[in-house]
């Protein structure tokens, strides 16, 4: 087989290889192969010494027209399967963008932190300020300053986690409002102030019973404050929390930090005053404990209680929560089950 018939066959062969070929590892072997340097077209290009001066230049021109031809098939073939690729991946990568987005779950604010902040932004529109303390709190804060020396009954009616003899988990949030009240400077004007938060008992859980809840209290200490004050401000507790229909009443009452002490119920929101079973038939509901703070709670201060006097009280979270939306068991508010806390979608 002569030069020519050789170059023949070899354009054959790779114009059939370059057609042939599927990606692009196998189009860019086929160029190493055909026209690198150990490659077929190099190899008939050195048997050219042997031929005679009058056919070297014409299997010469013969071979580099061949050459180019393959090279151009195979820049072809190259931008084919380039052109190919990106149609491929851009077709893997497609997204439809008049799909519907992925819901996101959204989540809301624990049911008692939204009766917290509820009862929160009321006061802070009155120009109370909110206040928070230690959970760990001194005997002296928690008991002596709320006019509870160590020997009075009244310590009996809650029992108390102890840390030390000295140290304790806080039974109600009063000591916060101790302590701010020891520090409040009088001379720039009245102090308003709620104090929310989590606090201990030493109880056993049930329904109705948690070692740990919560306390919202409210105190206001300034001259010439009234009982009329502290009634106006639950009314506003009521219709803020239970609706703006609510009543309340005052019975006389008990706690040894106010003087007077009064419970306040609420008219029942189910049946409007008729009685039904949430109210045990009593159209009434017993929502929160207030009073007129005690001259030893202030004098303890050191505040003059011949100067200064103002009004208290404090709520349970908890068991606004259980009223609001008929909960029977606070355990559930612990529990941490998504099934229950979210049906209390925060709306507004
Ligand atoms: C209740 C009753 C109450 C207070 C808390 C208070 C705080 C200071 C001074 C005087 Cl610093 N009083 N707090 C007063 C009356 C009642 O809570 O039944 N809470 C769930």
């Amino acid at each position: 087989m002569d030069l020519k018939e050789k170059l023949l066959e070899l354009q054959e062969k790779g114009l059939k290889q370059i057609r042939e070929s599927e990606d692009l590892k196998q189009i860019n072997d086929i160029r190493v192969n055909l026209l690198g340097k150990k490659g077929p077209i190099t190899e008939v290009l050195r048997g050219m010494k042997d031929l005679s001066a009058e056919e070297r230049p014409k299997i010469g021109s013969f071979s580099n027209a061949i050459k180019n031809e393959l090279a151009e098939a195979i820049r072809l073939k190259n931008e084919e399967l380039e052109i190919k690729k990106t149609a491929k991946k851009l077709e893997k990568e497609k997204i439809d963008v008049t799909l519907p987005g992925a819901q996101i779950q959204l989540g809301q604010p624990h049911v008692i932190a939204q009766v917290i902040e509820e009862l929160e932004d009321l006061f802070l529109g009155m120009g109370y300020q909110v206040v928070s303390g230690p959970e760990i709190e001194e005997d002296h804060y928690n008991f002596e300053m709320l006019n509870l020396p160590a020997d009075h009954p009244a310590r009996d009616m809650q029992d108390t986690f102890y840390i030390t003899k000295e140290l304790l988990m806080r039974t109600q949030t009063s000591p916060v409002q101790a302590r701010t009240m020891e520090t409040h400077d009088f001379s720039k004007g009245p102090l308003k102030m709620v104090s929310p938060g989590k606090v201990y008992r030493r109880d056993t859980d049930d329904a109705t019973h948690s070692h740990q809840f919560h306390q919202f209290e409210g105190l206001v200490i300034d001259k010439h404050v009234t009982m009329a004050d502290l009634k106006g401000t639950i009314e506003l507790i009521a219709k803020t929390v239970f609706g703006e229909e609510q009543e309340i009443r005052l019975r006389p009452s008990y706690f040894p930090f106010t003087e007077p002490s009064v419970e306040v119920d609420v008219t029942c929101f189910k049946c409007h005053g008729k009685g039904c079973s949430i109210c045990k038939y009593t159209g009434w509901l017993e929502v929160l404990g207030a009073g007129m703070v005690h001259p030893n709670v202030l004098r303890m201060a050191g505040v003059d209680p011949e100067v200064y006097g103002g009004f208290a009280f404090g709520l349970g979270p908890d068991r606004f929560a259980m009223l609001k939306y008929s909960i029977d068991d606070i355990r559930n508010f612990y529990l941490n089950d998504n099934r229950f806390l979210s049906q209390f979608t925060k709306r507004g």
